[in-house]
C-alpha cells in the first residue's frame, strides 16, 4: 500500500488505495518509457552522431502505425482505469448494504449533529438520541442517512477514505465498515462559508462491547 496515504481504517480503503496505486504504475511506466525514449533520440541523433534531417513524406500506414498503435495503447490502459475505478465505485457508492448502525447526520455552518435511532430503533421519531460525535463500533456496518441544514457540505474521513457531498433538499445515505478502533476527524471537504476550515467534528470507533455499553447506557440504540 503507498505509505504517504492517510492509515487505513475501513473496509473498502484498501480498494480504493489498490485504485491508486493502479494509476500510479500505469502512469508511471508510460512516463519512464516515454522519457527513455526522449532522452535515447537526443542521444542517438545528436549532431554528428547521425545524417543530417530531411524532410521526408509520412503518409503511409506504416508511418501512421507510429501514432495510432501508441494511441490505441493508451486508450487502452485508460479504459483498464476505468474498469477498475467502476468496479470500485459501485462497492463503495452503489450498492449501499443494509446498516448494523443507522445514525442521521446532519450538517450545517458550522458543525456536524449526530441522531441514533433511540429505544424505537427508529430514526425520526420524538425518541431520538443526539450526540456532537461519531461514536461507532469496530467491524459493523455502519450506515449514514445525511442531510444539509443549509448549504452544500461534504462528510470526509481520509482513514475511512470515504467523502459524500450532503446538498440541501436531499437525504443521501453512505456507509463504511470501520475496521480499527481509534479516534479519527470528520472533516467538511466543500468550501461551505467562513468557517469552513473549522468545521469539524470527532469520529470515535469503539470495540463492540464498549460502544454497546455506551450505546444502551445513552439509549442510543435499542
Ligand atoms: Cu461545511
Amino acid at each position: 500500500m503507498p505509505h504517504h496515504l492517510p492509515e487505513v481504517a475501513s473496509t473498502f480503503a484498501p480498494a480504493i488505495d489498490g485504485h491508486i496505486a493502479l494509476i500510479y504504475v500505469v502512469c508511471g511506466v508510460w512516463l519512464a518509457a516515454a522519457e527513455i525514449a526522449l532522452f535515447w533520440a537526443l542521444f542517438r541523433y545528436r549532431r554528428g552522431a547521425s545524417p543530417r534531417a530531411a524532410w521526408m513524406p509520412a503518409d503511409g500506414a506504416r508511418q501512421a502505425a507510429w501514432v495510432l498503435v501508441p494511441a490505441a495503447a493508451v486508450l487502452g490502459f485508460d479504459l483498464f482505469i476505468e474498469w477498475d475505478s467502476a468496479r470500485v465505485w459501485a462497492h463503495v457508492k452503489e450498492r449501499t448494504p443494509r446498516g448494523n448502525v443507522e445514525v442521521r447526520m446532519t450538517a450545517r455552518q458550522f458543525g456536524f449533529d449526530f441522531h441514533y435511532p433511540g429505544p424505537d430503533g427508529r430514526l425520526g421519531t420524538t425518541d431520538d438520541v443526539a450526540s456532537r460525535e461519531l461514536r461507532v463500533p469496530a467491524g459493523r456496518i455502519v450506515r449514514l442517512e445525511m442531510e444539509s441544514a443549509d448549504v452544500v457540505h461534504a462528510f470526509y474521513v481520509p482513514e475511512l477514505r470515504l467523502k459524500q457531498d450532503i446538498v440541501p433538499g436531499r437525504r443521501i445515505a453512505a456507509w463504511f465498515e470501520p475496521t480499527r478502533p481509534g479516534r479519527y476527524t470528520i472533516a467538511c471537504a466543500e468550501l461551505c462559508g467562513v468557517a469552513h476550515s473549522l468545521m469539524q467534528a470527532p469520529l470515535l470507533v469503539e470495540p463492540v462491547e464498549a460502544w454497546r455499553r455506551w450505546a444502551t447506557q445513552t439509549g442510543a440504540i435499542r
